[in-house]
């Protein structure tokens, strides 16, 4: 089969051709129907040698969705043919977290060796993937693969942040998102569907505000030298009671520690490394600092049940898998408006 693999440190990805994998014990396998690209894929290969931890030769991909092609040796629950999403971030299964359906926030997987796909398991840039167990696999429901496999990541990871700030967000308080890419445009729906809260969204691209208004921001605020004041300006001084950064560079996080509001909080969503000093003289009083991971299965059957009543709805650009190479290339470049999604 054919896969976009990154093979070698600071090499581009590959278009190669690789063997069709079988499905182990317990195993499913899928025909591939959609793959997502992340900003992540991006972090990864610009990582050292020595930091970077997700096996060579990697292949790309951890949003995926597909139809059920193959079940491994005792795997059942599910039948082939069946259209399905996979929850990415996969745990031991037998954790307290995993036993919740937060295996995002597995306790075990790193000491087992447990990656999920595209993040150190074979990734879903391919014709064929193998979910390693059945309870990853998530219904469609009617849905559009293509449309909707990037909710597995740009829609569940912000709607397990927002979710977790909701108490903030009574009607009357203010909700800042910064960076609108993939992630940040499905939050800015996702706010709009599940609070009340007005939006102000803040990016360095004119184009990406156009975007953040058109899927429901109430303001926009170019992120530069004067958006703090501006932000405080249009909340009568009072300042944001959630901030969601989807940058998380130095810039951002000084951006969000300005702006959010006494006893409010600020998630880092975004892996840009920079860090935000909380304390008693750096934050307002009451502020919470938290840097979330993905999200529960349950969350993401949620996101997708908002998908499927219309409140959101992921703006994808499509591109084949020998397409995959340059969509790469504009993710990278900022030039791509919403999300880049491979059809194999
Ligand atoms: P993206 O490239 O699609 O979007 C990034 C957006 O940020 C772009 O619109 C860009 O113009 C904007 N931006 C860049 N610098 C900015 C600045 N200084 N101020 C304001 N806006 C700025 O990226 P994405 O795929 O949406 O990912 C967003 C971030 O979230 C990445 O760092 C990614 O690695 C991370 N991520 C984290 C998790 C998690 O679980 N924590 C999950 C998925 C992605
Ligand atoms: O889903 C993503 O994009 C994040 C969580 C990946 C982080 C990583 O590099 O493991
Ligand atoms: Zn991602
Ligand atoms: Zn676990």
């Amino acid at each position: 089969m054919r896969a976009l693999q990154y093979r070698a440190i600071g090499a581009a990805p590959e278009l190669v051709e690789i063997e069709t994998p079988e499905p182990g014990p317990g195993e499913v396998r899928l025909k591939v129907t959609a793959a997502g690209l992340c900003h992540s894929d991006w972090f990864l290969m610009g990582l050292p040698a020595e930091q970077y931890v997700y096996g060579l030769p990697l292949t790309l991909g951890h949003e995926a969705a597909g139809i059920v092609d193959k079940l491994g040796p005792g795997a059942s629950g599910v039948a082939v043919g069946d259209a399905v999403a996979v929850y990415g971030p996969w745990g031991c299964g037998h954790c307290h977290a995993c036993r919740q359906g937060r295996e995002n926030y597995c306790v075990n997987a790193a000491a087992l060796g447990i990656a999920p796909p595209g993040l150190g398991a074979p990734g879903a840039m391919a014709e064929y993937l193998i979910v390693d167990d059945v309870r990853h696999l998530v219904p469609l429901g009617g849905l559009d693969p293509v449309e909707c496999v990037s909710l597995t990541d740009a829609g569940l990871t912000p709607y397990h942040a927002i979710s977790s700030s909701l108490s903030k967000l009574w009607p009357g308080s203010t909700a800042v998102v910064i960076g609108v890419g993939g992630l940040g445009h499905v939050a800015v729906q996702i706010l709009r569907a599940i609070t009340s809260a007005t939006i102000i969204a803040v990016d360095v691209d004119d184009d990406k505000l156009a975007l953040a208004t058109e899927v429901g921001a109430h303001r926009t605020v170019r992120s530069d030298p004067d958006a703090a004041s501006r932000i405080r300006e249009l909340t009568g001084g009072v300042g944001a009671e959630a901030v969601f950064d989807f940058v998380g560079a130095a810039g951002t996080v000084q951006l969000a520690r300005e702006v959010v509001a006494i006893d409010g909080a600020v998630q880092i969503v975004g892996i840009g490394g920079a860090t935000l000093p909380t304390g008693f003289f750096s934050t307002p009083f009451g502020a919470s600092v938290r840097a979330p991971y993905w999200g529960s299965r349950s969350e993401l059957e949620e996101v997708l049940d908002l998908a499927r009543s219309g409140s959101v709805r992921v703006h994808v650009e499509r591109f084949s898998l020998d397409e995959a190479p340059e969509a790469y290339r504009r993710l990278h470049e900022g030039d791509i408006r919403g999300r880049a999604v491979v059809v194999p």
